[in-house]
């Protein structure tokens, strides 16, 4: 059997003080922490689109890696041969997840009908290389956005004919992740939003989301799709406007149209810093709302403007969210999943590996910095002190509902010589950096 990426063995961990590049120094998948091992805390997936099938293409410049199936022509045959070279490197990097949108794996044919056929096909195959190597789906989409059809968006088209398309393809993807055993269904907006609102009907593209949304969920119930459904909120790019900005938008969408009970998020860390956010910011909002479901791994840069999608390597980054997640208690169904790709420079297959590790062990690192921070109990205990005024007196009665207006003016005429504590964040931020410097 050909074998794509004869260069390297399957890499392993070696620990902190090797020198070969293709080592884990800190992913050792069956390493516990707290009570799971790290492979059941970071549940890492690789994403088709960016590792087997991009290119490098940019606004200013055409393909430029170099990969094994170049030789090939026929496009089935390229989808084949993707299809095992992806299975490679998953066993090579001990990966036990992949994603896909449907158009990443089969090329899409001269009709509907011969996409379908073409999907098909690819994923007999991808069951049949699931079955032999074990790793699983964790999410299937549907790409509405690629194709100049779905130009002025896909559910939130002002044309019908659009929006009965794109059901048909989201209920082909459903029904092929539900065969692969998918445990997660995304939706991420492609170009649901808008460039200008001198021709859009908002309300009307909003609602058409909300109905198509309740759509894929009635449709999944019928089929016996038991999934979680995700919504990865971004706020812009490729439209002006993107309905999904961001949590806050994405909560507020949901339970505007009693959706909520179906739907998590997926948050991708490119996606929380163009909304303004931090990465953690993001995942603590859907935490707290219940609706943290995956997350997509990857990192902005600090000076572009765009969802530039690099591997995650930011460190303190990586603790954070972490923490985050460790106090979600994780994410299963959701995962990892490495919304990431080499830079155009890093053009050899050997790339793909070095970005990889590079992500895994990052977020290695993290997952044990903030079990450390965890362990220390310094900010809890910080944050449980800094709130305490709500346990007992006046506070006690606010928060339950015992208290109006009336009865706090009167309450503050008489308690007006107010003592604040500081907030001490540099001391915090000193307890943080040493949790991620001692691992
Ligand atoms: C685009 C993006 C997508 C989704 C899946 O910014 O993140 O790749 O993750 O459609
Ligand atoms: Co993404």
């Amino acid at each position: 059997m050909t074998e794509y990426f004869p260069e390297v063995e399957q890499v392993r961990f070696e620990g902190k003080a090797t020198d070969n590049p293709l080592a884990f120094r800190y992913y050792d998948p069956k390493r516990m922490v707290g009570d799971k091992t790290m492979e059941e805390h970071l549940r890492f997936s690789v994403a088709y689109w960016h590792t087997f099938v991009a290119g490098g293409r940019d606004m200013f410049g055409s393909d430029s890696a170099k990969r094994p199936w170049d030789h090939l022509a026929d496009p089935m045959e390229i989808a084949q041969a993707r299809a095992y070279a992806a299975f490679e490197f998953m066993e090579k990097m001990q990966i036990p997840f992949f994603c896909f949108h449907d158009v990443d794996v089969a090329p899409e044919g001269s009709s509907l009908k011969e996409t379908f056929r073409n999907l098909d096909e690819i994923a007999a195959l991808l069951k049949e290389l699931m079955e032999k190597t074990g790793k699983r789906l964790l999410w299937g989409t549907c790409n509405l956005f690629s194709h100049p059809r779905f130009m002025h968006g896909a559910a939130t088209s002002p044309n019908a004919d659009v929006f009965a398309y794109a059901a048909a393809r989201v209920k082909k993807c459903l029904e092929i992740t539900k065969d692969l055993g998918g445990e997660n269904y995304v939706f991420w907006g492609g170009r649901e939003g808008y460039e200008t609102l001198l021709n859009t009907d908002l309300k009307l593209e909003l609602d058409n989301l909300a109905r198509f949304l309740h759509m894929a969920v009635d449709y999944a119930h019928k089929i016996g799709f038991k999934g979680q459904f995700l919504i990865e909120p971004k706020p812009m790019e490729p439209t002006k406007h993107q309905y999904d900005f961001d949590v806050a938008a994405v909560l507020g969408f949901l339970h505007t149209y009693g959706l909520e009970k179906h739907f998590k998020v997926n948050i991708e860390a490119n996606h929380a810093t163009l909304a303004g956010h931090t990465f953690q910011h993001e995942l603590r909002l859907a935490r707290v709302n219940g609706v943290l479901g995956s997350v997509d791994a990857n990192q902005g840069d600090e000076l572009l403007g765009w969802d530039t999608d690099q591997f995650p390597t930011n460190v303190y980054a990586t603790t954070l969210a972490m923490y985050e997640i460790l106090l979600n208690g994780g994410l299963a169904p959701g995962g990892l999943n490495f919304d990431a790709k080499v830079r155009r420079g890093s053009f050899e297959p050997i790339d793909l590996f070095y970005g990889h590790i590079a992500g895994m062990d990052a977020f290695a690192h993290g997952l044990l910095a903030a079990e450390r921070l965890l362990e220390t109990g310094a900010l809890e205990e910080f944050v449980a002190e800094r709130y305490n005024s709500y346990r007992t007196g006046i506070g006690e009665q606010i928060v339950q509902g015992k208290v109006g207006f009336e009865e706090l003016s009167a309450y503050a005429l008489e308690h007006d010589r107010i003592s604040l504590g500081s907030g001490r964040q540099e001391l915090l931020e000193t307890i943080l950096n040493r949790c991620i410097l001692e691992v």
